[in-house]
């Protein structure tokens, strides 16, 4: 039974994530170092700059900066030469499958495991045929896929390993960083991400000839006056997306610990709470706090995810079903084998349970009460 008056509604809307804003003043000391430069694009000092505090940051051995995460995936496809099938989580953004289309790849995709919401190397082999030239994971919400394991599988089968590593900028596993699994992984920075340079994104590369690759490819495969050597795309990022990320990455570490102070509270309020579950980092990984996700048992919690948004939306609280609905649903993929619900099962039960709710630093304490208010006032209205 429902108590008491109902949680007072936001005047504002409270969305899901706003962006990290340094403050101006250092972005404009760092804009003032442009303009004297009057270098804007195409590898300036910015970008060699954020180029190896990023690489630092990650304790990656090499990166490659681009214009936006879609892209450097592209070109990341394009480097390691996939062909044929590629495996890959069709709990995932649209990006993810749409890169390899863009590389005339087929998307293959494998279910996901239930609990780390990631494809596994028992869901993937299964899938290896004689066209499979690589597996793309997805460490979705910054939880690691089973990096080891999919590594072997693919040494054993002699294929490529790329992460889409959008959401896991920090993920570390027993203290070894994400991207120093597989060949290549891509890192958003979309205004939306934790860090972030507006729009934007990275490889991290274990391999330097990769790197040098990468980095032809996405300057049009320009390697000098006189020589273009591959059919390479325009991914570069700018001087000032680039000057914005060296400020961001300053207050990076500060706005991690709050949004790990906001998890503790939801953890704290919600995670108790019948039928409902924030998702946790398993034991070692470091959590990218990316997102702060809740898995709604419609039956355990007498409300169905899709109800439980549509209520919230009511105190002007705006979340948002990501990855709802699965790419495998997609009008462009539903035709595939692969993309077969009842090939999908754990997929499609992830899918309708999952609810991203509001997580930036910016929150207050009390806005993120009230949120709590509202979710609970929510499950018993
Ligand atoms: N792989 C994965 C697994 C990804 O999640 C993504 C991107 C990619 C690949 C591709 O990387 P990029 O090429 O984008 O670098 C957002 C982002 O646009 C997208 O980058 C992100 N994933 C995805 C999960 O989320 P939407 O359609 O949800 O964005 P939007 O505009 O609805 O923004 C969400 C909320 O953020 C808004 O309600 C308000 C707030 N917001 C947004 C923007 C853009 C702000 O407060 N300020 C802003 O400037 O896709």
């Amino acid at each position: 039974m429902r108590m008491g008056n109902p949680p007072l509604r936001f005047a504002q809307p409270i969305y899901v994530t706003r962006p990290l804003l340094p403050p101006l003043a250092e972005l404009n000391a760092e804009l003032e170092k442009v303009w004297a430069s009057r270098w804007l694009t195409n590898g300036g000092e910015q970008h060699i700059a954020l180029e190896s505090e990023l690489a630092a940051w990650l304790g990656v051995p090499h990166l490659s900066l681009f214009n936006n995460g879609t892209v450097a995936l592209i070109v990341a496809c394009q480097a390691l030469r996939v062909t044929g099938e590629v495996i890959t989580s069709p709990f995932t953004f649209p990006a993810t499958p749409h890169v390899l289309s863009w590389n005339n790849v087929t998307p293959v995709f494998a279910d996901i495991d239930p609990e780390t919401m990631n494809i596994t190397p028992a869901t993937i082999e299964p899938l290896i045929t004689g066209a499979t030239s690589a597996v793309l994971g997805v460490h979705v919400y910054g939880l690691p896929c089973e990096v080891s394991g999919i590594d072997r599988l693919a040494r054993t089968h002699g294929l490529n390993v790329i992460y889409d590593g959008a959401h896991a900028f920090g993920t570390t596993i027993d203290g070894e960083p994400v991207a120093r699994f597989g060949d290549a992984t891509m890192f958003s920075f979309h205004a939306t991400k934790l860090f972030h340079t507006a729009e934007g994104g990275a490889l991290a590369l274990r391999d330097a000839d990769l790197k040098v690759r990468v980095d032809l490819l996405k300057n049009f495969g320009i390697k000098n006056e006189e020589e273009v050597v591959l059919p390479g795309i325009n991914g570069k990022m700018n001087e000032l997306q680039a000057a914005l990320g060296r400020v961001v990455l300053r207050h990076v570490d500060a706005e991690r610990a709050r949004r790990a102070q906001i998890a503790q509270i939801y953890r704290g309020r919600l995670g108790e709470m019948t039928g409902l579950r924030v998702v946790a980092m398993p034991k070692g990984v470091a959590d990218s706090h990316q997102y702060l996700i809740l898995r709604v048992d419609e039956r355990a919690a007498g409300c169905s995810r899709d109800a439980l948004q549509a209520r919230l939306k009511r105190f002007n609280i705006v979340t948002r079903k990501y990855f709802h609905p699965l790419c495998s649903q997609y009008n462009c993929y539903r035709h595939l084998p692969s993309a077969q619900p009842d090939r999908l099962p754990n997929a499609h039960r992830v899918a309708a349970e999952v609810l991203s709710l509001p997580y930036y630093g910016a929150l207050s304490d009390d806005d993120v009460h009230r949120v709590c208010d509202a979710v609970e006032y929510s499950l018993t209205a």
